[in-house]
């Protein structure tokens, strides 16, 4: 799949300011600052699409973005940083389990993962609901210019225990920085957007 087309479509806190549940959607989900709007950006290949940012807690609303107009990727606000006030740590969990529970055009929730680090309570927390709910199945591990390769393999194999994926599920390596990755995860979501 290319990404010819994007736009923001939609800003949400709430299911009233949704766009209408008539296509398909991709979600991202993943701690603060792992690299989700960044991740939007690189593969749309507009740099500033989606607000990034260095300090965790940019992302706050649900952004929905009008890709090829045939889907939408909505980039979700990260879970998972200390700063957040309590207000801000309580919508998030109605928030993110108001628009993931009942949405019809769903199809898949790709779930990034920093691949420096052991995935944290909360990203297990968070695959185990997505399985729970037949979303899971999309692992990427962000920041992979981080790590030299020889660390990749096995920081991927620790991910995929900590968060007990099957041999057939797969996580994909990404990096803004050097703008790897992309082909294979377009071809992997090409093929949930095609499938079932
Ligand atoms: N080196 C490197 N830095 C990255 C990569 N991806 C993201 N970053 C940096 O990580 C920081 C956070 O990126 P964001 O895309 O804003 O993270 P987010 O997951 O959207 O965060 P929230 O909106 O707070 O949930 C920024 O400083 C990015 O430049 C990557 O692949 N490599
Ligand atoms: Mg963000």
């Amino acid at each position: 799949m290319r990404i010819k087309s994007s736009e923001l479509m939609a800003v949400a806190v709430k299911k009233s300011q949704y766009p209408p549940d008539d296509m398909a959607e991709i979600a991202f989900a993943g701690r603060s600052n792992v690299g989700k709007s960044s991740l939007l950006n690189l593969l749309t290949g507009r740099k500033s699409l989606a607000r990034v940012s260095g300090n965790p807690g940019k992302t706050r609303t649900l952004n929905f973005y009008l890709i090829n107009g045939e889907f939408r990727i909505v980039d979700l606000p990260g879970y998972g940083y200390a700063k957040a006030a309590k207000t801000v740590t309580e919508n998030w969990g109605e928030m993110i389990e108001g628009y993931l529970k009942g949405r019809q055009g769903l199809k898949r929730v790709a779930l990034l993962v920093d691949i420096r680090h052991r995935p944290s309570a909360q990203d297990v927390q968070m695959h185990d609901w997505l399985r729970h709910y037949g979303l899971d199945g999309l692992t990427v591990a962000t920041k992979a210019d981080k790590i030299p390769r020889s660390e990749a393999a096995r920081n991927i194999k620790t991910i995929r225990e900590v968060l007990g994926l099957g041999p057939d599920e797969k996580v994909i390596p990404v990096s803004t920085l050097k703008k790897t990755g992309v082909d294979e995860l377009l071809g992997e979501m090409g093929m949930l957007l095609e499938g079932d």
